[in-house]
């Protein structure tokens, strides 16, 4: 009776990459529907071949990799939009599409590489980014990039039983 979310509707996961091809998610990854897999930026917004999102962390479209233990961001997006239907679970949105940005890996992530997921999901149509990661310290330019996409940014909260608003620190 309230939402199980929409087909127009796009949510960045912003996190470790993101398995396209699980039978879970793959009916529910975002394509960007300027690009075409041929070695140029077709789309003409400075990433090459961003079929489906943009890993940051290795600088190329390839949004998964299991060398790289890319299972949080997976796990982030079925619980968001996992498919409804005999396997698996369903998410708690199940018709939105999930546009997978790659920023953390083995090491962690870099907080410039955040940032610029952060404006490819506004720029590329993303009105909801989730970010089930934090670390380091207050940056301007974080917030700075946050106020200004325009998009729902949903934070991760409670981790390690922190309360956020001291300034705790917790783990992607
Ligand atoms: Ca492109
Ligand atoms: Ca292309
Ligand atoms: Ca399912």
């Amino acid at each position: 009776e309230i939402t199980q979310g929409d087909e127009e509707v796009i949510v960045a996961v912003i996190d470790s990459g993101v398995d396209i091809n699980h039978p879970d998610l793959r009916d529910r990854i975002w394509t960007n529907p300027n690009e075409i897999e041929n070695g140029v930026d077709t789309s003409g917004n400075g990433y090459v071949d961003d079929i489906h999102g943009w890993d940051f962390y290795n600088n190329n479209n390839s949004v998964f990799n299991a060398e790289d233990g890319d299972e949080h961001g997976t796990h982030v997006a079925g619980t968001i939009a996992a498919t409804k239907n005999d396997i698996g679970i369903v998410g708690v949105a199940p018709n939105v599409k999930i546009m997978p940005l790659k920023f953390l890996g083995p090491n962690g992530g870099s907080l410039s590489d955040a940032i610029a997921a952060i404006e490819y999901a506004s720029d590329m149509g993303a009105t909801i980014a989730n970010n089930s990661w934090g670390g380091g310290g207050y940056s301007q330019a974080l917030k700075d990039a946050i106020e200004n996409s325009g998009m729902l940014f949903i934070a991760a909260a409670g981790n390690e039983s922190v309360n956020n608003d001291g300034g705790g620190w917790f783990a992607p």
